[in-house]
């Protein structure tokens, strides 16, 4: 396909620089700026000519952006800058405070449709892929159950959480699932369980100078969509060791589907990621989700959208013809 499609990234941490790393895996794809809220010559992007601008500048180049990639966090940066610049570009973002997707969404999609452009929300790999695996698996086998297994990794959004807590000045959160539920569902079994009940949450964290330790962690436990209900342990550590030790941003999980046929034919259905560099698979999903977003904006398909609506070979490089031919 001739398509060159130009890309720009809102936001350069962790995900803005797997978003850099990310097209340049894709010939189809052009990065034409990283825009900050830090002053532009603070910026280093990994190509020294990519172009950095200002978050102001963005208004004044809706012209020659196709798709922006939205690379704030979920707590404080998506809500306000999501429906905001929906209303200037087509856009895709991975906000990922699950219990808020849809009041986040009904933010999103009047901007969206008033100013015809599409905005995907949500997207990555949790929520994203394991959101298609969670609705494949209940659509393939209705009689069964889903259990959606985190890590062992570190959390993206869990990590920024926490560093969003007054008195916290670095921290990072791993998620632990509970090993034994893993072979007991892949084992075919059913059991009743919550994510609260299926992993632990183990948080390092660097106090500011002064801070309370235990108000840093009463606050941390009880906070609600991230830690309130489950297993949470606070260890409070210097920056040195932070730098030292927990820069591996691994993560992964499983979605499994355990159902029934007939009553006595067990299926299990198992989707699983191992990933080296969270931020940098997260943002290999939100650019080729940039390229379904260019293509459904051009089909006039406009206003919020999930990765649900979105058609899988729209994600591909490949024609639908080159697909039938290759993939199918
Ligand atoms: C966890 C998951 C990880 C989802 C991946 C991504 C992130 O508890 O570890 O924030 O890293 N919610 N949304």
């Amino acid at each position: 396909m001739n398509e060159n499609i130009r890309i720009a990234i809102a936001g350069h941490g962790n995900l803005g620089r797997g978003v850099e790393a990310a097209i340049g895996n894709n010939p189809d794809m052009r990065l034409v700026g990283v825009y900050s809220r830090r002053a532009p010559d603070q910026i280093k992007p990994r190509h020294a000519e990519t172009p950095v601008y200002a978050m102001e500048q963005l208004p004044e180049d809706t012209d020659k952006i196709d798709v922006l990639i939205l690379c704030g966090g979920s707590k404080e940066d998506l809500p306000r800058q999501g429906p905001e610049l929906a209303a200037l570009f087509n856009t895709v973002d991975s906000f990922d405070t699950h219990a808020r997707i849809p009041e986040y969404f009904a933010e999103v999609d009047p901007v969206a449709r008033a100013n015809n452009r599409t905005a995907l929300v949500a997207t990555g790999w949790d929520p994203g892929l394991f959101s298609l695996n969670r609705a494949l698996g209940e659509a393939l086998l209705p009689d069964g159950a889903t259990y959606t297994f985190w890590g062992d990794g570190l959390s993206q959004g869990h990590s920024d959480a926490l560093r969003r807590v007054a008195g916290v000045a670095g921290a990072v959160q791993y998620t632990r699932p509970a090993q034994e539920a893993i072979s007991q569902v892949l084992a075919g079994e059913r059991p009743e369980l919550t994510a609260q009940k299926m992993h632990k949450r183990e948080c390092f964290v660097v106090l500011e100078d002064g801070a309370d330790a235990e108000e840093v962690r009463t606050a941390i436990v009880t906070m609600p969509h991230y830690f309130d209900g489950y297993d949470t342990t606070v260890n409070f550590i210097s920056a040195e060791e932070l730098a030292r030790d927990h820069q591996a941003m691994v993560h992964g999980g499983f979605v499994i589907r355990s159902g029934n046929t007939s009553p006595d034919t067990t299926q299990v259905m198992e989707y699983g990621l191992k990933l080296g560099s969270n931020p940098e698979f997260t943002a290999s999903v939100l650019v080729a989700c940039a390229r379904a977003v260019h293509r459904m904006n051009a089909l006039g398909q406009v206003g919020a959208k999930t990765i649900y609506d979105v058609p899988l070979g729209l994600l591909s490089r490949r024609s639908p013809e080159e697909l039938r031919a290759q993939l199918l």
